[in-house]
């Protein structure tokens, strides 16, 4: 089992004569406009990394995966990979019918033949598979508030790859690491799984499972999607190379993979094994709470720290790929040097950086020490994030019509702009439906696109730097988040609850729409015939009442200096 066999695995293009002339009769079939995260998977399941799967999930497939991470074959695979679509758009399709799958910018990548077509159990697929029907998963998350409402699936016929511009020599198919280890006469290779950047203790336990398992090392950390908030790829992938230079020469190599993880802690190291196994890789590195997704809503941990060990124990003769666990090292100071926790005696001193102080320190500009990580890798990171006071960020006012959220945001912007350093702009509810959004409603639909739209504006001056206020009511509660992940890939995000009460609102009605609205005149009226979803969770609440709105304005600037966001000179 310890020696790899490095012959290809199928992949499901077909050859490149075939891939014209589909692509050609294709412009005619109902096409589908692939998700980011759909783009990840179908790159995989087209090039071999998800072999055996020859298509999106069937039914049965999906089923079996759910209940008990088989197939209806029999074989062992732990992720549903369906493709969900819109009701509507599944609604024009009969069971045979091919589809062509396009890419962002509508290029065609694959045409599938959909066998099957239903609505699938999310609450039962969230429960079985990520543990807990709770939106403080990610992935369930994605599950009930991006992904579609119908399954698509059946098998695919590859056209080509997707694309991609940036690190194009470092990412591989698996028969390209499959042709590269057989070129190289690796024939044990240890795989290392990574969504972070690699510090001293990371490059001193790879190196140590390398040695363990008298093998060659591969660094193949995800570049597709991670956990909302991960320091991006780019950064990252900079970071990695400058900690290749630290291995032995021609001992270890990195490549990129495209894939979307899931965070499903024990299913995902499973399902992480078998895609590296047909990558050619022999051993797999599996660390305390692998692809852990944080704490639920209750504030705990969703799977226990030694779960995905277990189960990929429990599987790894059957995945044909072996595990080597993951030492937890630590710097022992008196001897300079790192060494696993639970080989060191009682009396030395232990120095460790979590994750959040190393995130505390790249915000504040505080040192962060050699024996900690590389200086390189802390070059590359203070750029992508240098201090917070010199970060983007948003500040978001929801609240009810009336509530005071416009008046406090002008007032906020006047005093960001006296202070100076960044450029500030305002996106009010009311202008904002005048110049970005004025064909659309009041219904949930129409104020989902509005408030998604005012996110990813704010999320571009963010990221370039600025300060964005808005002030839209934004009743509900899963737009507000997915705002908020939009925003914190980039910066700061300060989410301001304006809890003026509707009695309040309505007894000073300065627009005279409460009136109307309890009149009937005006429909859909947040408070009064629609819902407002109050934040559970904002950075600060402020209260209107008997409160002038300079002292309002003035609490919003105490708690972004509280957030580190605007310093003094
Ligand atoms: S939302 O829900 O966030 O998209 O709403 P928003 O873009 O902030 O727009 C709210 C402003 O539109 C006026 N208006 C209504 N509000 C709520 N419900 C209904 N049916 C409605 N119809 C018109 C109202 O003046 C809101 O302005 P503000 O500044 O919040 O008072």
């Amino acid at each position: 089992m310890s020696m790899n066999n490095l012959a290809p695995i199928p992949e499901l293009y077909v050859s490149h004569e075939s891939a014209l002339k589909l692509k050609d009769e294709a412009g005619d079939l109902p096409s589908w406009d692939l998700t980011p995260r759909q783009i990840c998977d179908l790159e995989l399941l087209m090039n071999g990394g998800f072999n055996p799967l020859k298509g999106f999930l069937t039914e049965e497939d999906y089923n079996g995966v759910v209940d008990n991470m088989r197939l209806a074959d029999g074989s062992l695979w732990p992720m549903p990979i369906n493709l969900d679509v819109s009701e509507e758009f599944a609604a024009g399709l009969e069971v045979g019918q091919d589809i062509a799958l396009r890419d962002q910018e509508g290029v065609i990548l694959a045409i599938m033949s959909v066998t099957d077509n239903w609505k699938p159990n999310k609450a039962k697929e969230a429960e079985k598979v990520f543990g807990a029907d709770d939106l403080a998963h990610p992935a369930v998350n994605y599950l009930h508030n991006s992904a579609g409402p119908v399954y698509l699936g059946g098998p695919v016929t590859g056209i080509q790859q997707p694309v991609h511009y940036d690190f194009r020599g470092r990412r591989d198919t698996p028969n390209e690491l499959r042709a590269y280890f057989r070129k190289l006469g690796w024939r044990r290779i240890v795989a290392f799984q990574t969504r972070n950047p690699l510090h001293r203790a990371h490059q001193e336990l790879t190196f140590r499972a390398a040695k363990e398992a008298q093998a060659n090392l591969l660094i193949h950390p995800v570049v597709g999607m991670t956990k909302p908030g991960d320091v991006d790829h780019f950064t990252r992938v900079r970071c990695y190379e400058a900690v290749l230079d630290k291995y032995p020469a021609a001992t270890t190599n990195m490549s990129l993979l495209n894939l979307a993880m899931r965070m499903a802690g024990p299913r995902e190291a499973v399902w992480h094994g078998l895609i590296r196994a047909n990558h050619g890789v022999t051993h797999f590195i599996v660390g305390r709470d692998h692809a852990g997704p944080g704490k639920n809503s209750a504030g705990e941990d969703f799977y226990g720290p030694y779960d995905a060990q277990e189960l990929f124990r429990e599987h790894q003769e059957e995945m044909g790929i072996e595990m080597v666990d993951f030492k937890h090292m630590v710097w022992v100071q008196e001897r300079a040097q790192y060494e696993p926790a639970d080989e060191i005696e009682e009396g030395v001193t232990v120095l460790n950086i979590s994750g959040t102080e190393l995130r505390r320190r790249l915000a504040e500009g505080l040192d962060i020490p050699e024996w900690f990580s590389f200086p390189e890798v802390v070059k590359e990171l203070r750029k992508t994030r240098p201090p917070r006071a010199q970060q983007g960020f948003t500040v978001f006012l929801t609240g009810l019509s009336g509530s005071g959220k416009s008046t406090i945001a002008n007032a906020l912007m006047v005093k960001l702009m006296e202070m100076g350093g960044r450029p500030v702009t305002l996106l009010d509810g009311d202008v904002v439906r005048k110049h970005l959004s004025s064909e659309l409603g009041f219904s949930k639909e129409h104020r989902d696109i509005n408030i998604k739209r005012i996110g990813y504006v704010a999320s571009e001056i963010t990221k370039n730097g600025g300060i964005a206020i808005c002030a839209p009511i934004a009743p509900y509660t899963s737009t507000r988040r997915s705002v908020r992940e939009m925003i914190e890939a980039y910066g700061a995000f300060c989410e301001v609850h304006v809890a003026t009460s509707l009695e309040e609102c309505e007894r000073r009605d300065r627009k005279g729409l409460y009136k109307l609205a309890r009149e009937g005149k005006i429909k859909e009226f947040t408070g009064i015939s629609d819902p407002y979803e109050e934040p559970a969770n904002a950075e600060l609440v402020v209260d209107t009442e008997g409160v002038d709105v300079d002292n309002c304005a003035h609490q919003v600037l105490l708690k972004l200096e509280a957030m580190g966001l605007i310093a003094g000179n």
